[in-house]
């Protein structure tokens, strides 16, 4: 039988839960629903067609209530939410979310205020959010509201709720409370609570991201699909760079020198005035802010990664692209940790016998291999104890050639290629001087030095990139899109047959360009590089559903500990 579609599943889920609630709960007709509950299922990637169980679902939910809590913070959670339309706050408030108690909302204080709150905790229909991070570890009383501390007055509150949502940056991770030296021993909800939260960054997130969020749990009673930050993948499954319209002036090379730059109204890039939108995973160009009117870029300023954990430290100077001079300091708490640690081997796989020795004594049936040293590159996919095929890589590694390939390619590299002169006018005479001969290679050690010339650093060799990747101080990947493509398969030997795969090397690196002319150092160049070109293999290997093995200097630990995230990962030495 075949097994049923995420789509059947949802409808399924619908389904029943609209049966449940026939049966359990009281209906109250609400009208003027349909068009946002439509906009909202939209942006969830729920089909329409399922509007009308949506909305009876809704009716059947007016006995849930909502408890609003306010820890450290500085309400602009719920000012964003304030600002919301179609529906109203008002709407929402009274109708839909019914929130019952509000620290900073509602009319009444003191003990009628807190009767309000205890006796929809004695209900249980509740669900929590939480805007704010809390005080622990000595500081517990800087926050006392009435009898109670914030951290009791969460645990209590958070003991009888069906759901618990972090809004805002603060509470999802501890947020500027947080940022060093911590005075106030600010902890995001989830180091301090026993169960699931779910996050709704941002600082302050949208409306939208909390009211659609919301949406979807009263309707499945459960959280969207989340990502290892626990965000709701509907809205921060994207970078905001991806998403940005000034996407286009990135590519090209076209960036605001300064704030006064007349670039800044036609929209150039606010990458060299330090936006750090690729780095950040919110869906803001889309949904934007205050009933969609704008969104930080759009009003001028980079992005400063609000969602991101220790986003306050972690990012280094506000307004300037990442370097060596605008680090601060790294934090690492509430950062996603590697599902599986990777096992260091100290002794080498270069033979045939002892990649076979290594899948029987690991019990893998199949292993991707991939080896480099700066005489060759090599990778193998073994399967089912023997060598059954072998990928092999070509590509061009001429600076010259390269650099006409990207330009060549269409506006976006020719305006790409003009500011890469008018930034680093000397390298490009330099790479213009260079003879015109075609280079290919399959060694990925060639690749690096390539890049390398391409970033300044004409007498060098890859090793040198893997020096500098290594004394990047910042931990976040620059993605320039390394992907290596499956293109063809072919019989070569007895049993064996070759995957050939297609390294689009020209067009990564010019991603790599625009950041380069945008002003990421070759410290952060490389250590991108370095590591885009380990997630290529470890993809390759997810595609293949095998365990991959790296071999040589290339592959060095950090780099290969911290990008794989889900799957299982050996690192050998020479
Ligand atoms: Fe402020 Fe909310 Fe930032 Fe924090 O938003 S906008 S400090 S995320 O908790 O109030
Ligand atoms: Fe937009 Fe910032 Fe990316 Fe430039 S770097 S395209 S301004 S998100
Ligand atoms: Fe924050 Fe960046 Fe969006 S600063 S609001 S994540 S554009």
């Amino acid at each position: 039988m075949k097994a049923p579609t995420s789509m059947q599943i949802l409808e399924q889920k619908l389904a029943h839960r609209l049966d449940s609630v026939r049966q359990t709960r009281t209906k109250t007709s609400l009208v003027h629903l349909h068009t946002w509950v439509g906009e909202h299922l939209s942006l969830l990637g729920i089909p329409t067609q399922h509007l009308d169980m949506c909305v009876e679902i809704l009716e059947h939910m007016s006995d849930m209530k909502i408890i609003w809590l306010h820890l450290q913070e500085c309400s602009g959670c719920t000012e964003s939410l304030l600002r919301t339309q179609n529906p109203s706050f008002e709407t929402l408030l009274f109708d839909i979310f019914r929130i019952e108690y509000h620290d900073t909302l509602m009319m009444s204080s003191g003990y009628q205020a807190t009767q309000v709150l205890e006796s929809a905790v004695q209900n249980e229909h509740y669900i929590l959010l939480v805007e704010g991070s809390v005080p622990m570890e000595g500081a517990q009383n800087y926050l006392t509201i009435g009898e109670r501390n914030g951290y009791e007055d969460l645990c209590h509150i958070a003991q009888n709720a069906q759901a618990v949502f972090a809004i805002g940056t603060c509470s999802s991770y501890g947020g500027v409370q947080s940022a060093a030296p911590n005075p106030s021993r600010s902890h995001a909800l989830s180091e301090v609570l026993n169960r699931e939260v779910i996050h709704i960054p941002g600082c302050p997130p949208s409306d939208k991201n909390i009211i659609a969020t919301l949406l979807y749990y009263y309707l499945f009673l459960e959280s969207p699909a989340l990502d290892n930050l626990h965000r709701p993948l509907w809205a921060y499954g994207k970078s905001v760079h991806d998403l940005c319209e000034r996407k286009g002036a990135f590519l090209s090379g076209k960036f605001a020198q300064d704030f006064n730059d007349e670039g800044m109204q036609e929209g150039y890039c606010l990458y060299k005035v330090g936006c750090k939108g690729p780095y950040a995973y919110n869906n803001c160009p889309k949904v934007q802010f205050n009933a969609k009117t704008s969104w930080p870029v759009r009003a001028g300023h980079g992005c400063i990664a609000c969602s991101e954990p220790n986003f306050w430290d972690n990012f280094g100077a506000l307004e300037s692209p990442m370097s060596k001079q605008s680090f601060f300091t790294y934090q690492s708490k509430c950062m996603p940790k590697p599902k599986n640690t990777p096992t260091l081997l100290s002794h080498s796989l270069k033979t045939r016998e002892a990649k076979q020795e290594f899948l029987t004594q690991h019990n893998l049936s199949k292993c991707l291999f991939v080896e480099s040293s700066p005489e060759s590159s090599a990778m193998y996919l073994y399967a089912d104890g023997a060598l059954t095929q072998i990928l092999t890589l070509n590509f061009e590694t001429n600076p010259k050639l390269l650099l006409q390939s990207i330009q060549s390619k269409n506006k976006q590299g020719q305006s790409l290629y003009q500011n890469y002169c008018k930034t680093f006018g000397d390298n490009a005479a330099w790479i213009d001087s260079l003879e015109e001969t075609s280079v290919m290679s399959a060694n990925l050690y060639d690749a690096l030095k390539s890049a390398l010339m391409l970033f300044g650093v004409r007498e060098a060799n890859a090793t040198d990139l893997l020096k500098l990747a290594k004394e990047c101080r910042f931990p976040y990947v620059s993605p320039f899109g390394l992907k290596l493509k499956q293109e063809s398969i072919q019989q070569v030997g007895q049993g064996e047959r070759a995957i050939g795969y297609n390294w689009n090397f020209a067009k990564a690196l010019s991603v790599a360009l625009a950041y380069c002319v945008g002003g990421l150092d070759v410290y952060g160049l490389s250590y991108s590089l370095a590591r885009e070109v380990v997630d290529m293999f470890v993809e390759v290997a997810k595609e293949q559903d095998c365990a991959v093995v790296f071999e040589g200097e290339i592959f060095t630990h950090f780099l290969v500990i911290e990008s794989h995230m889900a799957h299982t990962t050996y690192l050998v030495d020479l």
